[in-house]
C-alpha cells in the first residue's frame, strides 16, 4: 500500500509547488470526519474553509447528484436545462433577492460582481468611460485571479502578478471613516467581507455592516459582500449581513453551495442591477449546469432542514467559551461568529503552524494562518460529543 509519505512526494515531484498543506493524506470521509491512507481518524476542524458546511459525503447531497448523474449532466447555457429555473427560484426565495447569475468557484463569483458594479456604474450611475472606481478593503481574500490579487494587499499574493487592474482602491477594514473620504463621484462599489475569513477571522465592530449599507445607499454606491466564506450558516444567520439586517445590492456566494461535492458559485442581485447583463456579456460553461443545481438545491434544503444556522450558533457559542478556558498566556484573543472561530497568539511566540502539527498528531485538524492565528470551522452537522471529543485533545496540545 502507498504510504501517506509516498503520496506527498509524488505531489512534489509532479505537482506545482503553490501549497504548504498539513502533511496528513486523506482517502474517507464521513460528516465531520475524515481518514487518512493509513486509517487514522479526524475531526475536520476546517471543513474545506466551510465548504463542506453540510458534512462530508451528506448522504442527501449524494442521492441528487447520483440520480442527475443518470439523466442529464451539463448542456452549456447554449440550451435551456430543466434544473435552472427552478433553482434560480429557490436561490431567490431563500435569499430574498430577485435574481441569481450561476458560476462555479468563489472567485469567478467576485469577479462576477465586479463586472456587474462597473456595467452598473456605466450603464445607471452614468460614470464616464473607464473611469469607474471600486473601494475594498486592506487585508481583504477574494480569490486568486489576476484582478483580484492586484488589490490584495498581501505580498505572496499580489507580488510579480503585476501590472494590477486599474480602477480599484484599498481602505482599511472596519474604518467607516474612511469608505466615506475614498468615495468618488466615479465609485461604483464598495466590495466587503462581512467577517473577513483569511485575514484571520476578523470580525467587525458591532454595527459596522448596517453603518456600511448607509453610508453605500447615501452615496449611490453598490455595497457587495463577499460571503464564499461566511455564507451558508457558518456563522449562526444563513448569510452573515442578517445579524445586522444589513442587505447589500449584490451579494456573492459559493463554497457550502456546492455542498462539498461540486463547484457552485453566483451572485445575487434585484433586477434594478442584475438586468445590465445582456446576451453575451457574461457567462461560463459549467455555471448553471443542471448538476450544480441539483446538488447545491439539496444543500440549501439541508441547511434550512436541519436548522444549521441555529446548531452553529448554539455549538460555536459553546466551543467559543471552552476555548476560552485554555492555560496558556500567550493566548491573546478567541474570537468569531459561529463556528467560525479563530484563536490568537502573541507574536513571535511558538508558531500556529506547529499547534496546528501537534493537532493533527492527536486527530484534530485545523489550519494556521499568518503565523500566530488557528481557525476551527468544522462541518455544522457535528455534534456537542465530537466537539468535546475535540476540545479534550486541543486543550493538551495549547495548554501549557
Ligand atoms: C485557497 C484563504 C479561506 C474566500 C472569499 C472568495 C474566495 C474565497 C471570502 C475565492 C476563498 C479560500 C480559497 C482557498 C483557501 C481559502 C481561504 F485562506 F485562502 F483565504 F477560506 F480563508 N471570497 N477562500 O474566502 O473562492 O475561488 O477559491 O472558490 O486555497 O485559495 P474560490
Amino acid at each position: 500500500m502507498t504510504s501517506s509519505q509516498e503520496f506527498i512526494d509524488m505531489e512534489h515531484k509532479y505537482g506545482a509547488h503553490n501549497y504548504h498543506p498539513i502533511p496528513v493524506v486523506l482517502s474517507k470521509a464521513e460528516g465531520p470526519w475524515v481518514w487518512d491512507v493509513e486509517g487514522k481518524k479526524y475531526l475536520d476542524c476546517l471543513s474545506a474553509y466551510s465548504a463542506v458546511n453540510q458534512g462530508h459525503r451528506n448522504p442527501r447531497i449524494l442521492k441528487a447528484l447520483s440520480d442527475q448523474c443518470d439523466r442529464l449532466t451539463l448542456t452549456s447555457r447554449a440550451f435551456h436545462n430543466d434544473q435552472l429555473g427552478p433553482f434560480e427560484k429557490k436561490m431567490a426565495e431563500v435569499t430574498g433577492f430577485e435574481a441569481f447569475l450561476p458560476m462555479n468557484t468563489g472567485a469567478e463569483g467576485v469577479e462576477t460582481a465586479l463586472k456587474c458594479a462597473r456595467r452598473w456604474g456605466y450603464m445607471k450611475k452614468g460614470v464616464d468611460k473607464d473611469k469607474a472606481e471600486i473601494i475594498v478593503c486592506a487585508e481583504n481574500f477574494h480569490g486568486r485571479t489576476i484582478t483580484i490579487v492586484g488589490f490584495s494587499t498581501d505580498p505572496d499574493a499580489y507580488d510579480h502578478h503585476g501590472p494590477a487592474t486599474p480602477g480599484f482602491k484599498v481602505i482599511p477594514y472596519d474604518d467607516t471613516a474612511a469608505l466615506e473620504e475614498a468615495i468618488t463621484p466615479n465609485t461604483v462599489a464598495f466590495m466587503v467581507e462581512p467577517i473577513q475569513g483569511e485575514a484571520g477571522v476578523k470580525v467587525p465592530s458591532e454595527g459596522y455592516l448596517t453603518k456600511v449599507r448607509q453610508i453605500c445607499k447615501a452615496n449611490n454606491v453598490l455595497l457587495i459582500f463577499d460571503e464564499v466564506q461566511t455564507g451558508f450558516c457558518r456563522t449562526g444567520k444563513m448569510f452573515c449581513w442578517q445579524h445586522e439586517d444589513a442587505k447589500p445590492d449584490i451579494m456573492i456566494v459559493g463554497k457550502a453551495l456546492g455542498g462539498g461535492v461540486y463547484p457552485v458559485s453566483g451572485i445575487l442581485a434585484d433586477w434594478e442591477v442584475m438586468d445590465v447583463f445582456t446576451p453575451g456579456t457574461h457567462g461560463s460553461t459549467f455555471g448553471g449546469n443542471p448538476l450544480a443545481c441539483v446538488v447545491a438545491s439539496e444543500a440549501l434544503d439541508i441547511l434550512i432542514d436541519e436548522k444549521l444556522d441555529e446548531k452553529a450558533t448554539e455549538l460555536g457559542a459553546y466551543f467559543m467559551d471552552k476555548l476560552r478556558t485554555i492555560n496558556n498566556p500567550d493566548i491573546i484573543d478567541v474570537r468569531g461568529k459561529g463556528l467560525l472561530i479563530a484563536i490568537e497568539f502573541k507574536p513571535n511566540t511558538k508558531h500556529a503552524h506547529d499547534y496546528c502539527l501537534e493537532l493533527m498528531d492527536k486527530g484534530v485538524l485545523a489550519k494556521d494562518t499568518h503565523d500566530t492565528t488557528i481557525r476551527f470551522a468544522p462541518a455544522l452537522v457535528l455534534t456537542k460529543e465530537d466537539l468535546d471529543w475535540a476540545f479534550e485533545r486541543i486543550d493538551k496540545v495549547i495548554s501549557v
